[in-house]
């Protein structure tokens, strides 16, 4: 039986504009020699420290994720909440929301990140029309507005709830029933107007519903001609309305529904390719979704880096033995590291970051876990990129890697490659020098390179 949310800690539903919502927290600072047990600390983030040329604020570009730090509530699909903070007043009043995102700016200069993420349904109510939400929305985006300007806070990229309203049972961009997909598209007609004005730096589709439950009642390749003919209206708007945001696609294997379309990173390249949308849209990957795949934690980075098509990442990590979406906050030195050795190899993630899609454990109850929590996953992929640093500026694991593919620099190797060679002489090159010798991978000679840097 569902149990009421606890008691709110203090009450504040009189909050003024000049009300710290985290008194007794100070600005998070950086310590090298804090303590074990000091956690509201940065001891590896130094936001100015320089790292191959780039302050460490430039290359990890950290992002708080709205909905899971401020509209999460600890609940599951077994028990209520857990979880009211003090400015809460539980209700989905218009006040309660504005007094909400005041709160989440006084958060963001206190841990000190430079960027945010929201969907549009977690910023304000839906009203009983679509012009009513609107009007609703545009409230707090103005708000939302002041606060930036204010804080120096920008907006990493925004997105559309298409999944959480009943409307969106069947999917969005690939519902069965055309009027629920014109829905969608006037929602996300607003939500594109709402990233202009608020200088979105990325745009971020999740096709939170966009799959099937059962084959029996699916048209696969209608879904998918609907999608693509979805994504195209985006395009055209866009353009019209001049929002220069990158265009995200965020892979997810399964959850809510049994098969998600957008599978995982290879799937969704294929299907831009597919529909003719490559230029338009780049990939947003989240470990999570990645290790629901199957695959392993970088596996989607990696892969949608190589073929240039990584934009932007939702930091988190699941428990890959529990095969839920978890969205725990990424805490694992081994994983940050070779996450950032590929974002350093491409680059930099720009116009992309690093989004804390992860939410607090329904038992870390306090507001300081909410500080703690970002801040040690911070300093988590902090110390994932110093590594990664090291990793690329020694060179030996590139020189071990090289040296695995060497025999494709010369003779029939480069010939194949470069798309000269034929069947005919590979069989000559074969009946020349017989079989080829075996040769090992070495797989424990790279394991114990990359621990030496971790
Ligand atoms: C859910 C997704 C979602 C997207 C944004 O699993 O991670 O939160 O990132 O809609
Ligand atoms: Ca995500
Ligand atoms: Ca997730």
């Amino acid at each position: 039986m569902a149990q009421a949310p606890p008691k709110r800690q203090k009450t504040s539903s009189n909050a003024s504009r000049e009300e710290e919502f985290f008194p007794g927290i100070s600005p998070i600072q950086y310590n090298p020699d804090a303590a074990p047990d000091e956690t509201l600390v940065f001891r590896h983030y130094d936001a100015q420290q320089e790292v191959l040329g780039r302050t460490m604020e430039e290359w990890l570009r950290f992002s708080v994720a709205y909905w899971h730090s401020f509209r999460g509530t600890g609940s599951d699909p077994f028990g209520a909440g857990t979880i009211r903070r003090p400015w809460d007043d539980g209700t989905e009043s218009l006040e309660n929301a504005k007094r909400r995102l005041r709160a989440a700016f006084e958060f963001f200069s206190k841990l000190g990140n430079k960027y945010w993420t929201f969907h549009d349904r977690d910023l304000a109510p839906e009203g009983a029309t679509l012009a009513e939400t609107n009007a609703n929305l545009d409230q707090l985006v103005e708000l939302a507005a002041e606060l930036q300007k204010k804080t120096g806070v920008k907006l990493l990229w925004a997105t559309c709830n298409l999944f959480a309203h009943p409307r969106f049972m069947h999917g969005a961009g690939t519902s069965c029933d055309a009027h629920v997909t014109a829905y969608a598209g006037a929602q996300v007609k607003k939500g594109l107007e709402v990233a202009h004005r608020l200088g979105a730096e990325n745009f971020v589709f999740w096709g939170g519903r966009e799959g099937y439950h059962s084959l029996l009642n699916t048209d696969v390749k209608a879904d998918l001609d609907h999608l693509a003919a979805f994504f195209r209206m985006v395009i055209v708007y866009k353009e019209k309305i001049g929002y220069k945001g990158q265009l995200l696609i965020e892979p997810k294997a399964k959850e809510p529904t049994r098969h998600q379309y957008d599978y995982d990173a290879q799937t969704v390249m294929a299907f831009l390719h597919q529909y003719g949308l490559t230029q338009h849209f780049k990939l947003n990957i989240e470990p999570n979704h990645t290790t629901l795949a199957g695959h392993p934690h970088e596996h989607d980075v990696v892969f949608a880096s190589a073929y240039g098509m990584l934009g932007s990442i939702d930091a988190n990590t699941g428990s890959p033995d529990l095969g839920w979406d978890t969205d725990q906050f990424p805490m694992d030195v081994r994983n940050c590291s070779v996450i950032m050795k590929t974002v350093v190899e491409q680059g930099g993630l720009a116009p992309g970051g690093l989004n804390f899609d992860a939410k607090v454990r329904r038992e870390s109850t306090e507001l300081r876990d909410l500080f703690i929590a970002h801040a040690a996953a911070m300093d988590t992929f902090a110390r994932g990129l110093k590594n990664a640093a090291r990793i690329i500026s020694d060179g030996v694991m590139r020189k071990s890697l090289m040296a695995r593919y060497a025999s494709w620099n010369s003779g029939i190797g480069a010939r194949m490659a470069a798309g000269e060679a034929s069947l005919e002489e590979c069989e000559k090159v074969i009946m020349e020098r017989g079989d080829p010798k075996p040769s090992s991978g070495h797989q424990e000679h790279f394991e114990a390179m990359l621990n030496h840097y971790i």
